[in-house]
C-alpha cells in the first residue's frame, strides 16, 4: 500500500519517474511541424514493432503472400520515444497520436484509417480476405477482434506497465492486473481447445490481432513474465501461438520497423519485398 492521497485537484508533474514520463502529456495534439513522408505504394504505413504495430505488418505480409499484389506497402519507422507521434503530419493521420496509422494513397483525397483494428478491418474488406463473409463467422471473427481491442490495455497498460516498466513495484496493481491477465489467458486456452484458431476453422484478423499480444505472451516474449503467469499451464494457446509464429509471413511482419532486439530481425524501414533480403534467408522460410 502506498501513503499517498490524491490532491482536490489532479496537476500534470512532468517527472513522475516512469518508463514513458517524457513523452506523455495530459493533452492531445501536435508539439511540431513535421510532414510525413510519402513512398511509391499506395499504402503508406506510420509505425512500429510494438504488438500494436505487428498486427498491422503481419496481416500486410500475409495479404501478399496470398497473391495480393495491391498490398504492397511503403512502412515508415515512428519513434514514439523520441515523441515522433507528434509531429503535425502524423496528427492529421492519426489524431490520437498512436502507431499505428495508414494512409491509402489508391483514394482521391487519400483516407486515413487509424486504431489498429480499424486497419485490420479496412484492408481484409479492401482486399476480400481473411474476414469471413458469412454473417456467422464474420460477425465471429469480430467478437474476437473487437475483444482484443478492449482486452489488452489490461494486459499491457495494466500488467505489462506495472510489472515491468512502473517505477515502483505496486503489489495491487501488479496483483490485480495479472490476475486480469490469466483470466484472459485462460479464456483463449478454453477457446483454443474447441476451435483450431480464434475465430472458427479458418486463420482470420482476429488471431492477427490477437497473436502479438497473447500468442507471444504465451510463448514467453513479453514482459520477461512467463514464468511469473505460469503461462506453460495454457497448452492449447501454446499450440497455437507457435502455429502462428512459425508462418513465414508472420515472421516477416514482425520484423518490420523493430528497432529492439536481434539486429539480424529488425527492417526498420519496409518498401519492398526485397528489403528483407538482406535479413538472413534462413531465418524466414517456412520451418518444414
Ligand atoms: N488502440 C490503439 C493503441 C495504439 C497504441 O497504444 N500505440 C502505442 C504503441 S503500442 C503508442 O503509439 N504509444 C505512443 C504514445 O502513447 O504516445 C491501437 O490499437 O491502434
Amino acid at each position: 500500500m502506498t501513503d499517498y492521497t490524491p490532491p482536490k485537484v489532479w496537476s500534470f508533474d512532468r517527472e513522475n519517474g516512469g518508463r514513458f514520463a517524457n513523452i506523455n502529456r495530459p493533452v492531445s495534439g501536435a508539439t511540431h511541424q513535421k510532414a510525413l513522408p510519402v513512398g511509391k505504394h499506395p499504402l503508406q504505413l506510420y509505425s512500429l514493432a510494438t504488438p500494436n504495430g505487428q498486427k498491422v505488418t503481419i496481416l500486410l505480409e500475409e495479404l501478399l503472400a496470398a497473391g495480393f499484389t495491391g498490398a504492397e506497402y511503403d512502412a515508415w519507422l515512428v519513434n514514439i520515444g523520441e515523441g515522433q507521434q507528434f509531429g503535425s503530419g502524423f496528427v492529421g493521420a492519426n489524431p490520437n497520436s498512436k502507431i499505428p496509422a495508414l494512409v491509402d494513397h489508391s483514394l482521391n483525397p487519400p483516407l486515413r484509417v487509424f486504431e489498429s483494428g480499424s486497419i485490420l478491418v479496412y484492408l481484409a474488406e479492401k482486399f476480400g480476405a481473411f474476414l469471413p463473409k458469412d454473417l456467422r463467422a464474420r460477425t465471429e471473427c469480430l467478437n474476437w477482434l473487437f475483444w482484443q481491442m478492449g482486452s489488452a490495455p489490461f494486459l499491457g497498460g495494466g500488467f505489462g506497465h506495472f510489472y515491468a516498466y512502473a517505477p515502483v513495484k505496486i503489489q495491487y496493481a501488479i496483483d490485480r492486473y495479472a490476475m486480469e491477465t490469466k483470466r484472459q489467458l485462460d479464456l483463449l486456452d478454453k477457446r483454443l481447445g474447441e476451435s483450431v484458431y480464434v475465430a472458427g476453422p479458418d486463420y482470420t484478423i482476429a488471431d492477427m490481432a490477437i497473436w502479438p499480444w497473447y500468442g507471444q505472451m504465451a510463448q514467453g516474449k513479453l514482459y520477461e513474465a512467463g514464468e511469473f503467469l505460469s503461462v506453460s499451464e495454457y497448452k492449447n494457446l501454446r499450440r497455437w501461438a507457435d502455429a502462428i509464429g512459425d508462418r513465414a509471413a508472420v515472421r516477416r511482419g514482425r520484423m518490420v520497423n523493430k528497432t529492439s532486439g536481434d539486429p539480424s530481425q529488425q527492417l526498420h524501414e519496409r518498401h519492398d519485398a526485397s528489403d528483407f533480403d538482406t535479413k538472413t534467408q534462413d531465418k524466414l522460410a517456412p520451418k518444414s
